[in-house]
Order: C-alpha cells, then sequence, then structure tokens
C-alpha cells in the first residue's frame, strides 16, 4: 500500500474511527489491536515482525493456507476483465456459472444447485426465506416454524442471530425473533451426566421429536444445526446422533438443514460434514473454505426436493444480494477448489494430516488439565477440566479459557478458546512439524495453567 502511515500509528488511527466485530471496544481501544501485516502458509506476522503459527486458519476458513498466488492472480485476471456484474435480471457471468458446477461436483447426487451469498451469515438469512417459501408453494404456509439448537452459531443477521443459540447475543436486539425454538445441543462432557456418550446422543436427539410433538410437525419447516458446533466449541456429537435426527426429520417430514460454513470444503476430511456423517441434507449454507477466505463469499447448497419446486412452481424468488455470485470472488473460489482438488486436500485430511493431527491432540489427555480431547479431520476441541475423574469444570471457564488461549499467543500460537475448551481448525495444508509445534506450544500453556491456578 502506497500512503501508509506509519504503523507506530495505525493502533490509534484504528481505536479512534473502528468498531470491531465482537469486541469490548474501551477494553480494546485501551490495549491497542494487534496489527496483522503479512501471512505465509499457516503463519502470520504482525506490525512487530512477530510471528504466531495461526491453528485456527483466520477464523475457521483458510483452508489453503496463506500466499496462494495462484488465487491473487485468479481474482487479478477477472477484474481486469469484468469486476463486477450482477446475477439478477436474465444474466449471469462464466466464474458464477462454473462454480456452481465446480461445487456441485462435490456434493453428491442431490444437491446439485447453489445460490450465491457474500457471508455465512447472508446464507442463513437465504435458507431461512427458502424454507417457508418452499411450504408454502407446496400449500402448506403454516408451515413456518425452526428448530434451532442453543449455543449453536449461524450468524449475526437478524436471522442468523436468532437461529443460532448463543443467549448473549439474544439479549442484544430483542432476539430471537418469533418463530424460532431451540433444543440442547449433543455436548456430552457437559450436559451427559451418567449417560454414556451413545446414549446420550440419541437423549438430544429425541429432543427433536419432544419438540416436534409440543409445536405440531404441520407447523415446522426446518431443523438446523452445524454438523459439528464450531463456535459454540467444537462439540463433536456422538455417533449415534445425526443417524437418529436424520430419522426424525424425514419421518416428521421437515427440511433438514446442515450448516456447512465451518465444516465444508474438507475440514472433516470430506468435502462437506453431512458427508462425513452420513446423511443428505435439503439445505446447507456454506462460506468460509469456499474461497479459503481470499474474497467474501457464501451460498446455500440446494437439493432437488427444494430446488425442483423453486424452479418449476415459485416463480420470482424475491430474494438475493448486489454481490450475489460476485465474480471476483467467484474466480477466487474456483481457483481455491481448483487448488484442493490438485493438492488432495480432502484426502490429505482424511487420509494423512487428519490421523496425525488427531493422535497428537489426543495425547494431550494426560496432561492433568484436560477432561477430553476430540477431533475430527482438522478441527479439535479441547476440555479443560478441574477433576478429570469426576469431569467437574473451573468455577470460571471463560477466565480459564482466555488464559490458556493468551499464554498460546504470547508464545506465537494463535488458537481460540470458548469458554473452557480450546479450539483448534488449522489449514488443511499444516504439516506434521507445524502441528508438533501446535501440541507444543498449547501443552506449555496447559502447563502454565496448572502451575498458575489454585481453584
Ligand atoms: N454458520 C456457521 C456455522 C459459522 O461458523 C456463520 C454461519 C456466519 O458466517 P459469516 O460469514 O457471516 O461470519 C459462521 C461464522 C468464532 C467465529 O468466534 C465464528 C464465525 C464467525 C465469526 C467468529 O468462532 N463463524
Amino acid at each position: 500500500m502506497t500512503d501508509m502511515p506509519p504503523l507506530s500509528n495505525l493502533a490509534a488511527i484504528d481505536a479512534a474511527h473502528h468498531l470491531h466485530p465482537f469486541s469490548d471496544m474501551k477494553q480494546l481501544n485501551a490495549k491497542g489491536a494487534r496489527i496483522i501485516q503479512r501471512a505465509e502458509g499457516v503463519h502470520i506476522f504482525d506490525s512487530t515482525g512477530k510471528k504466531y503459527l495461526d491453528a485456527f486458519a483466520g477464523l475457521w476458513c483458510v483452508n489453503v493456507g496463506y500466499g496462494r498466488k495462484s488465487i491473487a492472480d485468479a481474482a487479478y485476471a477477472q477484474m481486469q476483465d469484468l469486476p463486477y456484474y450482477n446475477t439478477f435480471f436474465g444474466t449471469t457471468t462464466a466464474p458464477a456459472a462454473l462454480l456452481a458446477q465446480k461445487i456441485a461436483s462435490h456434493t453428491g447426487e442431490k444437491l446439485k444447485r447453489v445460490f450465491f451469498t457474500n457471508s455465512g451469515s447472508e446464507a442463513t438469512d437465504t435458507w431461512f426465506r427458502m424454507a417457508r417459501v418452499y411450504w408454502k408453494v407446496l400449500g402448506k404456509p403454516e408451515k413456518t416454524l425452526v428448530i434451532a439448537r442453543k449455543n449453536a452459531y449461524h450468524g449475526s443477521t437478524v436471522a442468523g442471530a436468532s437461529l443460532g443459540g448463543m443467549k448473549l447475543m439474544h439479549e442484544q436486539g430483542n432476539l430471537p425473533i418469533e418463530g424460532i425454538h431451540h433444543i440442547n445441543q449433543p455436548y456430552w462432557y457437559a450436559e451427559g451426566g451418567d449417560l454414556s456418550p451413545a446414549e446420550f446422543g440419541l437423549k438430544v436427539a429425541r429432543e427433536l421429536e419432544a419438540k416436534l410433538d409440543e409445536l405440531g410437525e404441520e407447523c415446522v419447516a426446518a431443523f438446523v444445526a452445524e454438523p459439528i458446533q464450531g463456535a459454540g466449541g467444537v462439540i463433536i456429537p456422538p455417533e449415534t446422533y445425526w443417524p437418529e435426527i436424520a430419522r426424525i426429520c424425514k419421518a416428521r417430514n421437515i427440511l433438514l438443514v446442515a450448516d456447512e460454513v465451518i465444516c465444508g470444503f474438507g475440514r472433516l476430511g470430506t468435502w462437506f460434514g453431512h458427508q462425513y456423517y452420513g446423511f443428505e441434507p435439503d439445505l446447507a449454507p456454506i462460506a468460509k473454505g469456499l474461497s479459503s477466505g481470499y474474497l467474501p463469499i457464501g451460498g446455500v447448497l440446494v437439493s432437488d426436493r427444494v430446488a425442483d419446486v423453486m424452479v418449476e412452481e415459485l416463480g420470482d424468488f424475491y430474494h438475493g444480494f448486489t454481490y450475489s455470485g460476485h465474480p471476483v470472488s467467484a474466480a477466487a473460489a474456483l481457483e481455491n477448489i481448483r487448488i484442493i482438488e490438485e493438492e488432495g486436500l480432502v484426502e490429505r485430511v482424511r487420509d494423512d494430516i487428519g490421523p496425525y493431527f488427531a493422535a497428537a491432540w489426543k495425547s494431550l489427555e494426560d496432561h492433568v488439565v484436560v477432561g477430553q480431547a476430540e477431533s475430527v479431520g482438522l478441527i479439535g476441541g479441547l476440555q479443560l477440566a478441574a477433576d478429570k475423574a469426576t469431569r467437574r469444570r473451573y468455577a470460571k471457564p471463560d477466565d480459564i479459557g482466555t488464559l490458556v488461549r493468551n499464554h498460546c499467543i504470547e508464545n506465537g500460537l494463535i488458537l481460540r478458546a470458548t469458554g473452557d475448551r480450546m479450539l483448534a481448525s488449522p489449514a488443511l495444508t499444516i504439516s506434521r512439524a507445524e502441528v508438533d509445534e501446535v501440541i507444543d506450544k498449547l501443552r506449555n500453556a496447559l502447563d502454565h495453567l496448572r502451575d498458575g491456578v489454585r481453584e
């Protein structure tokens, strides 16, 4: 960039003018934001030159790693040819059409169409409207309610925050909006009591059935869940959970929506999270790994069941964004997917680096402050515990997670904490040596917790 003010001034400029998402601005301004300047592979560098291993792939999104010149080149070339045109009113562009085709080549038999958005949140709002429209066209306009889960994350728009199960978000802005109901999450460690994980998986899945009985399935449009909850703490459901959910949705005739924003594009060692768990959603929002975050783009995968009704019977769907299918974002996403294919990154996660990461992550379970270390592919959740034997948790979970996270950051490792769970979600390109470094640094932070915290 030309005309950059000295870096020393940037934090002050930022504090004066920039309001950040999910941040206590008073605290942040007092401290000054860390300025991230450049990145390469799995590493980011701040303005002091400090290097960090980013085991979180930005925000669960940089699946192909940083510094991919070919994605920059694809965007640059597209910007010179056609920087923008819309996909409303009878037009399309080559990148948008080809990207839709490319995505459909990885989705299995029934999810053959895509509606483009700019983000996961917009994808949430999009499927939410689609689901209601679908039932209305089928002559069931009363099927409008949506069942979601506590502690889920589906974005920050009004529908996204409402469908999400985050209490703190609901308290800001009088949410959830009407027509949304939440059931419990499959978080065995904290909520499973004396049940085995398998028993607990069935029990929470059957809460969907009970909720349908209570609301009347003739009033319910859909159930939505992340295959693995991300922001909620990498909550990996027991194996019994998804088959039962899929069975109930089918038996009770409601749409099943899989939020693939984090699980999509290779993270679980499959192209999509529902493929890992072996079920078929009717709708599936995507974003993040679709472009590895190089440019904003998201979308909704639409099954034939829903798409056929929308295409053949609806007429206009009065919905869309100026930048739906933006040609430059689409060109970047196409190149991103080409890289995933060419380098076999999905297979690498399934057969090679995923199993390596799983063993390394699991090894942390021998640590006295760790209750459970679980992972699938390259997503890991580490439960901190005050007492392993009884699954007793620390009294102030947020403080504990923050303490471990801050220690990691000081040591040059970026991980995320949700309460007392440490979360990892590195680029699919991470090497074995880099996985070892993540584990060493995290273990060091766990030692710090063990040595420093008196209950
Ligand atoms: N669904 C899921 C499952 C997500 O994880 C969204 C939808 C919304 O996507 P957009 O592109 O609108 O942000 C997300 C986003 C965190 C964190 O702290 C997670 C997300 C976003 C910001 C922070 O873990 N996930």
